[in-house]
């Protein structure tokens, strides 16, 4: 073969310098991310099968039937093993087809609203503008969850779909998933609920001993779940994961490609081309850690959880938004600007996230007890060098 471009050794050489502006999820420092490092067999298997492509099932046959049971194991772990569903690149693109469905299901029935939790991912903001709908947000209540009488006077003629979610991207909160069922089944709406980051956790906390509301498809109107292995999962980027109670709830949304291998296959997705090797590496990786290996991650996730919750209680000036409800903590300052202390900990190298009204960190299995104690040793200094304000006031600055 005759090349030229640049020898191996120089790009390989060239690109230890450019990735030496990224962060590393084995130093201090992410603590905003809802990914972490996937496990090293992962890789390796990632690696082994990136060329197949779920685009043209027909070809790799195999990596179908393994996609099969990776949604009858996510199926499992969330109450139906019958579902149907795909692996697909995030939770936003398995928000999308969630969303897609019930619109396709109310096409030309002049249905065009989605009804959400204040709380929801950005996600249900692009599904919405890509397919000209309009997003009715309901705020939320005391416990950070959306009002349910708030939904209830959301829902009109118009409503095509009802989001809940379990575990909300800002604090890990629960939506009454069991009251959004019956309200969806009374008035004949689809209901979706977002478990992009607890489908991964909530059931194994279940495990735990402890006790959460329900939220999947034990609630009879629950139509679709978002379960995300490229978050809690700890599969490869992309993977999220779509699922839905039917195939029927999905049906208005295939398209016939018949000129593919195998030309029966329909598709649902978004994307065409898809990658075989999530899907692959996906299911090894709950192959491998079973149930018990998912539960031991989340119980090492909520013990350094309740211990970063109570160290950030001890910091004066700072105050949790609520008790934890997973792995997840919003805290928020009644004396300084969450913008500025945001601003000093990123001097810092600390990448958190910055909501309007909260900090918040997510607590992923990569983060270390050691990592915790800087952070809040960095942050006591902060606080103690940050001029107190009379009513900080924080705007989103994006
Ligand atoms: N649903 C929920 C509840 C989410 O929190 C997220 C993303 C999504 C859907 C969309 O998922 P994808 O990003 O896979 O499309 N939650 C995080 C967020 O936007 C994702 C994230 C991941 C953020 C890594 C930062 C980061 O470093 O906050």
């Amino acid at each position: 073969m005759q090349m030229n471009g640049c020898s191996a050794e120089k790009i390989l050489k060239k690109l230890g310098k450019i990735m030496g502006a990224d962060m590393s999820y084995e130093e201090p420092g992410i603590l905003g991310s809802m990914c972490t490092s996937p496990l090293e067999f992962a890789n390796q298997i990632f690696a082994t099968y990136l060329h197949k492509n779920l685009g043209d099932p027909g070809l790799w046959l195999g990596t179908w039937a393994i996609e099969r049971d990776v949604i009858k194991m996510l199926g499992n772990l969330l109450n139906d093993p019958n579902c149907s569903g795909y692996l697909v690149t995030g939770g936003t693109e398995a928000n999308l087809i969630a969303m897609k469905a019930a619109r396709d299901t109310a096409r030309f029935d002049g249905r065009s609203e989605i009804v959400v939790p204040e709380s929801a991912h950005a996600s249900f903001d692009k599904a919405a503008d890509l397919m000209r709908l309009k997003v009715i947000k309901v705020p939320l209540n005391e416990e950070y969850t959306v009002d349910i009488e708030g939904v209830e006077e959301a829902i009109s003629k118009r409503t095509v779909a009802i989001v809940g979610i379990a575990g909300s991207t800002s604090l890990g909160t629960i939506d009454n998933v069991e009251k959004l069922s019956e309200i969806a089944l009374d008035h004949g709406i689809y209901l979706h609920v977002d478990a992009a980051f607890g489908g991964f956790v909530i059931p194994f906390m279940k495990r735990m001993g402890y006790e959460l509301p329900k939220f999947d498809f034990e609630l009879p109107g629950v139509l679709s779940i978002t379960v995300d292995p490229h978050k809690m999962g700890l599969g490869p980027i992309p993977s999220g994961g779509i699922l839905f109670r039917s195939e029927q709830n999905i049906v208005k949304s295939f398209y016939n490609i018949p000129y593919l291998a195998g030309g029966k296959f329909k598709q649902a997705t978004i994307v065409g081309t898809r990658s075989g090797a999530s899907v692959i590496a996906t299911w090894a990786i709950m192959k491998f850690l079973g149930i018990m290996g998912y539960i031991d991650i989340v119980r090492k996730c909520m013990k350094l959880t309740n211990y970063f919750a109570d160290s950030l209680r001890e910091i004066e000036g700072i105050k949790l938004v609520r008790e934890p409800v997973m792995n997840i903590i919003g805290f928020t300052s009644n004396k300084f600007s969450n913008y500025k202390i945001d601003k000093e900990l990123r001097r810092k190298r600390w990448a958190i996230g910055c909501f309007p009204d909260m900090l918040r960190v997510v607590v992923m299995p990569h983060i270390q007890k050691s990592h915790v104690d800087k952070f809040i040793h960095d942050l006591k200094k902060i606080t103690a060098s940050l001029i107190p304000e009379e009513t900080p006031k924080d705007k989103y600055y994006l």
